[in-house]
């Protein structure tokens, strides 16, 4: 083990699309919070997928500049929620609201085996936007249609609404101080044309703008209306983001230093439409405050703000120190570079041992350095014997490419004996080290 600087192909100089690649992420809800940083809140599609069924365990991102994006860990999964469906999964597109220091995390889960006609929206609150969330239950007296897609907007006022829908109809309404519950009731709302899902809020110069899905078959649009009031009626404005190539399209839009984005996803990465990647591109207003058509770009976003400076904590182990095998071996490249290679064969592995989890343990953000020729090879993730499912490695153009990074963020316990091991998944590939920062 040595201790080193971030890699350099860690930072991105532009965010690229998809920005996130190392899992499957959809429905991204963006928000920035009081600390000046951005979050998005995001679908996970599992994979492999079983259509949406399988969505479960969101995880939360952060960024300081837009580009170089943290995964914050696994915020919630369905066996965290103790009303929901038995077989869990099903853990659709979800938001986060902050009021008065508390975090509320909204997500649709149904709560009986008969998934699509028992769906509620729960409700996790927790003192932080990246953890500590334990979920409070679901929000009581709504119903009768489809119940997906909570977006929750907060007032300059501080009033918070809720809006959700699905199935071509969308609802809306105050919530209580508690947030967890509706002030009256709910009210259809008025003036969106071919309303499909996925609605949104945010607030510009006074205007509010309600964006959602259309029912443009297999490829939907996103289209908007505006109010000069939360709860409508609204009127009707147009396409503003063409279909992205995916069975479902779902984005939101915020304000960071002083650009406007849209968040959405698409499903480049994988060719699959239940395996989706969140991407990022500018968004721009005319003059009369209406929206231009965003340009999905491959390029994404360029940095606003400081990239992010090394986590001191941050520790590397390199290939050499690990064990490997089941078809894995350990060389070493003319240029010094020790890497674990032939990662391609189910069995084989290669593992960390003794990985430093610090005094207290939690959460710590595992990068993985590799080379991949394949377009998409993949790799298993355990730690300490918990399986964290597929992790992509896009190619890096070449087997001796060493400048990929891909990984995600574990659970790690006390003290340095854990054990983190990378087995085959699909596609051959090399691994030259791993670094592990701790974030708790
Ligand atoms: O991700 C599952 C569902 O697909 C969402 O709830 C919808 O908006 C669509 O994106």
């Amino acid at each position: 083990m040595r201790n080193q600087s971030i890699p350099a192909d860690c930072h991105k100089t532009t965010s690229m699309n998809p920005v996130i690649t190392s899992i499957y992420t959809a429905d991204p809800s963006a928000h920035v919070w009081e600390d000046g940083r951005v979050y998005i809140y995001a679908s996970h599609d599992v994979d492999p997928a079983r259509g949406c069924d399988l969505m479960d365990r969101y995880h939360v991102f952060s960024s300081g500049d837009m580009v170089n994006w943290r995964d914050e860990g696994e915020i919630l999964g369905s066996e965290d929620v103790k009303w929901g469906r038995p077989e869990g999964g099903f853990m659709w597109a979800p938001d986060c609201a902050c009021k008065n220091g508390t975090y509320y995390f909204y997500y649709p889960h149904p709560s009986g085996s008969d998934w699509n006609s028992t769906w509620k929206i729960g409700v996790a609150t927790s003192l932080e936007p990246t953890r500590g969330f334990t979920d409070q239950g679901y929000i009581q007296g709504l119903g009768g249609f489809a119940m997906i897609d909570p977006a929750v907007f907060v007032d300059e006022d501080n009033r918070a609404y809720m809006y959700y829908g699905g199935g071509g109809k969308c609802a809306a309404g105050e919530l209580n101080e508690d947030m967890i519950s509706v002030k009256g009731s709910m009210k259809e709302m008025e003036g969106l044309e071919d309303f499909h899902e996925a609605a949104w809020v945010f607030k510009r110069n006074g205007v509010y703008y309600l964006t959602y899905s259309d029912n443009l078959e297999g490829n939907n649009c996103m289209r908007y209306a505006t109010s000069d009031q939360p709860l409508g009626p609204w009127t009707y404005r147009g396409i503003f983001l063409e279909p992205t190539g995916c069975s479902t399209t779902h984005g939101s839009v915020a304000e960071f230093k002083g650009q406007w984005y849209m968040f959405y996803h698409n499903q480049e990465l994988s060719g699959e439409g239940t395996l989706r990647s969140v991407c990022i591109d500018e968004l721009y207003f005319n003059e009369d405050g209406t929206i231009r058509t965003v340009v999905q770009t491959r390029e994404g976003v360029k940095p606003v703000g400081e990239a992010p400076l090394p986590n001191p904590e941050m520790k590397s182990y390199d290939a050499a120190d690990s064990e490997a095998g089941g078809g894995a071996f350990i060389s070493v490249t003319e240029e010094g570079r020790a890497v674990a290679a032939g990662m391609y064969a189910a069995e084989a592995y290669c593992r960390f041992h003794a990985v430093d989890g610090g005094a207290k343990g939690g959460r710590a953000e595992i990068r993985l350095q590799y080379a991949a020729a394949e377009p998409l090879a993949k790799l298993r993730l355990m730690v300490n014997g918990k399986d964290y499912s597929l992790i992509n490695a896009p190619s890096t153009g070449g087997k001796t490419a060493f400048t990929g990074c891909t990984g995600l963020t574990v659970h790690l316990e006390p003290g340095s004996g854990n054990f983190i091991t990378w087995t085959g998944g699909n596609g051959d590939i090399r691994i030259s080290g791993m670094t592990v920062s701790p974030l708790d």
